[in-house]
């Protein structure tokens, strides 16, 4: 039987899970990596430290969070599937699931725009979202209007991404592996794998050109994939304001210490004038499986490799991200 939801605004079982993923307040910690598939999350929990043995949940929407130590740090691994909307559930439902600093990392799968090999790591400095025109005219063409939109950039955490995640990438090159990792790049996120990545489907898409006009339009451009837009998006705009529900009543924060471990709601605090507020920072390592331009596609094996190569690392880059203990959840990790 499904468990009673309290409010319609965040909805939340009575005991505080959120409805999507299903954790609930001290289940995921602060520093996370996100990938799309499960058995990727459950090769890098590989890496978890035997003791304590990691907490899993796995929700009925599909979302799969696995929280334990890495090398005595705690970390949580949540694979969320595919997609934009996706991410949304992920890093609105953590967010609310958490307190202090989020440091998220995503392990993913990209296409790759230049003449980087399959098996490349790119570490994008920044990502662009490209979405369908829902104005266009599909069916009969349309002189009009444009068929996909370019958005903006937004940056990655460039703490993360420089300081931590190449050199734990470096470290951790298995002997005679000779993959690039590349940083100088700009991914593009997309809201198809079809449609806007330029492929050709028996749909009436009007992207032919696309790919060219993405080289020619943005600097750099780099990659194709799903997520990395709406992570960098979501962590660039978040201000920490209070979720607006009956909790909501908990006083403004007057000092820069984090809310204690005794707050009845984990954001019930307006921390958005507060130099002090909890930051979202989130970077990315993208594993180059497809090859646009040489039509290459990586092999199982090297996908292996790949990722257990860039798991650690990952894993790796987050233990060594210094936050203070007061920018951190009293209890995380602490199930
Ligand atoms: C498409 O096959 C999926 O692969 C890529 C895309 O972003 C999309 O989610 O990422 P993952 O390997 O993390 O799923």
């Amino acid at each position: 039987m499904r468990d009673t939801i309290t409010d319609a605004n965040f909805p939340k079982t009575a005991d505080g899970r959120v409805y999507h993923l299903g954790i609930k307040d001290g289940e995921v910690a602060n520093r996370i990596v996100t990938v799309g598939s499960i058995s990727r999350a459950q090769d890098i929990a590989k890496h978890f430290d035997s003791s304590p043995k990691p907490f899993s949940l796995q929700s009925e929407r599909g979302f799969l969070t696995i929280t334990g130590r890495y090398r005595g740090v705690p970390v949580s691994i949540v694979c969320i599937g595919m997609g934009g909307p996706n991410v949304d559930f992920f890093i609105r439902e953590v967010r609310e699931c958490v307190r202090g600093d989020l440091l998220i990392i995503r392990l993913g799968s990209c296409g790759c725009l230049t003449d980087l090999p399959v098996g490349s790591l790119i570490l994008p400095k920044a990502s662009i979202a490209v979405t369908r025109n829902l104005d266009f005219d599909f069916a009969n063409g349309d002189h009009w209007r444009t068929p996909y939109r370019l958005s903006k950039p937004v940056s990655a955490d460039l703490d993360l991404l420089m300081a931590q995640l190449k050199g734990a990438l470096e470290s951790a090159r298995p002997v005679a592996a000779p993959n690039p990792i590349v940083t100088n790049a700009v991914n593009a996120s997309t809201d198809s794998f079809y449609s806007s990545q330029g492929r050709q489907t028996s749909f009436q898409d009007y992207n032919s050109g696309l790919i060219d006009h993405l080289k020619e339009t943005i600097p750099d451009i780099t990659s194709l994939e799903m997520e990395t837009y709406w992570i960098f998006h979501l962590a660039a705009s978040w201000k920490g304001l209070s979720t607006p529900s009956p909790a909501s009543n908990f006083p403004l924060a007057t000092s820069p210490v984090l809310p204690s471990h005794s707050s009845p709601h984990p954001q019930g605090v307006d921390f958005s004038n507060d130099v002090h507020k909890p930051l979202i920072k989130a970077a990315a390592v993208q594993m180059v499986f497809a090859s646009r331009r040489s039509q290459d596609f990586i092999t199982p094996q090297q996908v292996s490799e790949l990722e257990a190569w860039s798991g650690g690392a990952v894993l790796e880059a987050l233990r060594a991200m210094n936050v203070p203990h007061n920018r951190l959840h009293p209890n995380e990790g602490s199930v």
